[in-house]
Parts: C-alpha cells; sequence; structure tokens
C-alpha cells in the first residue's frame, strides 16, 4: 500500500547557504499611528432568526418575526422585502410550490428585536403559507446593512440572499402536498472521497455529487464540468512547488461519482487536489426553485480552493523545515496600537535560541514570505504590512530580535481575529556551529487555502490574536 509522503533524502537537495543580514532602521513603535480608521462593523448583517405563528384561517393571525438584536431592523423596509403567498400543489415533488395569490398583512407591533404582523388570513386557500424576503429591499441601521443569508460575506445579493420559510394555517380543506420549498442557498452538494491508491499502475481521486435529497432526479452528465475544475498536484521537496498531473476521467450518472485516475505514484510521493473554476460548478436544472451552486460566493469565484492537502505526518522527514512547535516556539506574536488606539501593528519576538540556530535571515523577513491575514464572514483578507520598527543584539543575535510591522490599510482594534502565516521562503541562518544550511519556515502542510502562490504558509501562533 503506497503512503502519500515526502522522501527525507530529496530534502537534502534543500541545502544551500543564504546570505547575511543587515540591521535595518525603522520607527519606534510610539511613533507609529494611522490616519484613518477601518469601519469596525463591516461584517455586520440584518438576520432574520426565524419566523413563528400558530395560524388558522381566520382574522387577526400573528406572526413574529425574530431579528437578531444586533441587526437594527428597518421597519419600513418589511414592508416593502416582505411578500406572504397562497401555495398550491407544484406539477411534481421536485419542483417548488406553485405561488398563489399574496396575502394582505400589517405590522401590529414592534418588540426589541421581535416584530408582529397582523395577518387576516380568511383567505387562506391551503394549509402552507410562503413567506419571501427580498434581500435587496430589507435594511437595518438606517438602510446600511442587509441580509447575507449565503453567508458569503457579500450583502443583499438578488437571489442568493432572499430568505424563505413556510407556515402551517389550520382550517383550508386542501392540503398542499406536492413540491418542496424554495431555497436559494441549496448548494450544489460534492462530497470529496479524497486519494485512494489501487495498489496498481493508478492511483485515483474521486468526487461525489450527492444528489440523495433535492437533487435526487439529476442524472445528467458532470464529467466536463468537474474535468474543467478538479485539478492535481504533485509536491516537489526541493523545490517547494507544486506540478499538475495528467489524469483521466469517468462519471457515472447514476451514482454521481467522478473519478480522476492517474499512474500510479512512486512510494513517497505527495499530492494535493485543488478546484480552480468554482463559479462553472453548477447544476445543470434548477432544483428548489434555483439552480444549484458549489460555490455561492459571486465576488471571490476567481481563488482557487485546496479541497484536499496533504497530511502533516508526510512532512516530518525534512530536515531542513522546523516543526510547527519549534516555528510557534520562534515566534511571540502581540498586537500593540498607538495613541487613542489609533494605529495597529503586529509586535514580534523572534527566539532562535529554542531551535539552536544562530538567527534569523533578517532579509527573508518580506511581506511574500510573512503574511498576515485577517480572517472574516468572507474569508482571508490580507492586510499589506511595512516594517516600521526593528531591534536585533549583535552578542545575542539568536535572541532580542523584535519586529514591528504597521497595517498600511485603515484598521483598528475592532476586535476581529488575525492570522500570520510564514512561507517557505523565510530563513533562519544556520547551525550555531557556523555551519549551514538555513531553516526555513512554512509547511506545505499548512495553507492558506484559496491559491496555489500561497503554498507552503504555516499559520503561526498568531491565531486567536485580536485586531
Ligand atoms: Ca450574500
Ligand atoms: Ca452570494
Amino acid at each position: 500500500m503506497k503512503i502519500y509522503r515526502t522522501i527525507a533524502a530529496l530534502a537534502l537537495a534543500t541545502a544551500f547557504l543564504l546570505p547575511g543580514c543587515d540591521n535595518f532602521t525603522g520607527t519606534p513603535t510610539d511613533q507609529v499611528f494611522l490616519d484613518e480608521h477601518h469601519a469596525a462593523n463591516e461584517n455586520d448583517i440584518v438576520d432574520i432568526l426565524g419566523v413563528t405563528g400558530t395560524l388558522s384561517n381566520t382574522v387577526n393571525q400573528k406572526i413574529t418575526i425574530n431579528f437578531s438584536l444586533d441587526s437594527a431592523i428597518d421597519v419600513d423596509s418589511i414592508t416593502e422585502a416582505l411578500t406572504i403567498r397562497n401555495l398550491s400543489d407544484a406539477a411534481n415533488l421536485e419542483s417548488p410550490y406553485t405561488q398563489g395569490s399574496a396575502i394582505p398583512y400589517t405590522i401590529e407591533q414592534i418588540s426589541g428585536a421581535a416584530v408582529t404582523l397582523d395577518i387576516d388570513l380568511t383567505s387562506a386557500s391551503a394549509d402552507l403559507i410562503e413567506l419571501h424576503f427580498d434581500a435587496t429591499q430589507l435594511t437595518g441601521r438606517n438602510g446600511t446593512i442587509s441580509l447575507d443569508t449565503d453567508g458569503d460575506g457579500v450583502k443583499g445579493e438578488t437571489g442568493d440572499d432572499d430568505y424563505y420559510t413556510y407556515l402551517s394555517v389550520t382550517g383550508p380543506a386542501t392540503t398542499v402536498s406536492v413540491g418542496t420549498t424554495r431555497n436559494p442557498q441549496e448548494g450544489m452538494a460534492l462530497s470529496f472521497g479524497g486519494f485512494s491508491a489501487s495498489g496498481g499502475a493508478t492511483d485515483r481521486y474521486t468526487i461525489t455529487y450527492d444528489r440523495t435529497y433535492e437533487s435526487a432526479t439529476d442524472t445528467s452528465d458532470y464529467k466536463a464540468k468537474l474535468d474543467g475544475s478538479l485539478i492535481i498536484e504533485s509536491y516537489a521537496p526541493a523545490t517547494h512547488s507544486w506540478t499538475a498531473v495528467t489524469y483521466t476521467s469517468t462519471y457515472n450518472t447514476g451514482t454521481g461519482e467522478f473519478i480522476a485516475s492517474f499512474s500510479g505514484s512512486v512510494e513517497g510521493t505527495v499530492y494535493r487536489a485543488r478546484l480552480v473554476n468554482r463559479a462553472n460548478l453548477v447544476t445543470n436544472a434548477a432544483f428548489m426553485g434555483y439552480v444549484q451552486r458549489y460555490d455561492m460566493d459571486n465576488a471571490r469565484v476567481q481563488y482557487d480552493e485546496i479541497i484536499t492537502g496533504p497530511t502533516a505526518a508526510a512532512f516530518t522527514a525534512d530536515a531542513l523545515q522546523l516543526s510547527e512547535a519549534q516555528q510557534n516556539a520562534a515566534f511571540n506574536v502581540s498586537v500593540i496600537s498607538g495613541n487613542g488606539g489609533r494605529g495597529v501593528a503586529v509586535k514580534i519576538s523572534l527566539d532562535l535560541s529554542v531551535v539552536g540556530d544562530r538567527g534569523m535571515n533578517l532579509e527573508t523577513i518580506t511581506p511574500e514570505n510573512l503574511r498576515i491575514m485577517r480572517t472574516t464572514s468572507a474569508g482571508f483578507v490580507e492586510m499589506p504590512w511595512t516594517l516600521s520598527y526593528q531591534r536585533t543584539n549583535a552578542t545575542y543575535p539568536t535572541v532580542n530580535n523584535v519586529l514591528v510591522l504597521t497595517l498600511d490599510s485603515d484598521y483598528v482594534l475592532a476586535g476581529s481575529f488575525f492570522v500570520l502565516f510564514a512561507g517557505p521562503n523565510l530563513r533562519t541562518l544556520g547551525d550555531e556551529d557556523g555551519t549551514p544550511p538555513a531553516r526555513y519556515f512554512g509547511s506545505p502542510t499548512q495553507m492558506i487555502g484559496y491559491g496555489p502562490e500561497y503554498t507552503g504558509f504555516i499559520s503561526l501562533n498568531a491565531d486567536g490574536a485580536t485586531l
């Protein structure tokens, strides 16, 4: 049985000399300021927690819309956004219920984040009604925030962020029984089976289109779409690089299983799988009222996604790469700010004595090799930085290395988190006995996850640090 791991011998090829470093000059931290503030509420949304009501087909029926306490809903926008409709059977079980006449309502009461509606349901024609909130109309905080029902970080998207819910009505003689609810957020369900070794001349990577629910009738062919999105790559430890592997594929329209097959790997080869062109991964027909997409994000689909990375255990044989524990031990990260909270910077105290090294190669501390990423609902957002202060100690170069990286965007201490990523070109000077090789930071097993250019990075112990 083959194991996807690296070969220690190949790592020796990474041994090489690096030049010495020069001392930087910089601005002391008490002079670090930023002039503008990043909006603290950029991630806030209008959030509907649910809609409740025990209804019968008579007058003065009550429905309560429960918003998030933080939404501060614009009550006037509710009547612009909300349509309540009668329903009737669809043509078949897979189609959304047929929409009937609109049911009038009035806003009766507002109590905190709960808004109560009064409905005359004497016209209710069946035992199920539909409530549809138009994401382009419903707003909060005087029009500044809106729904992000699909959770992609982009607010108020037509269709994507619409909110549907359904309530029962007792009394009507007609029962709605044929059809499905509408759901624009129901995604194309792809599951990734990962790599498997066949034990012969070929290895495989498997993706399954899971149609067990709303897409059960979809027996169309997705081979071309998956061929256009799946990339399999093998890792070259000597160059920290990935190369695409040629594969052939089959798609089973009965089971939804896509199998990519490629030449059997040499023992120790490391593979990963990526998805590109994610916007093309959509169902061939509409289900639950909408064409289903693998990725609900309209704005960031240009980014690739690493869907299966190599295992961490695969890389322990590379002697030149510092272990994750060593890297975390060498980096002590904290957040500082200037006067009045204006100006945010990341302070890094480096102590290479814990790994028995002469010190950092300071020339390798660059924005390309050391990245600060803010985590938001939209994913990672890179925060460019500049080196504003540095202190080194000539006598004890392995310790007392202090760097201050200021953020050149407009950030305030707003409670969001950031992660520090170190890449494989971030280097030490080498062993204490003066004999190189230098060691490197980062790991192919730790990848930011949205592009090949970011491979080989490791998140350091800034995890959970707050900006
Ligand atoms: Ca959205
Ligand atoms: Ca979207």
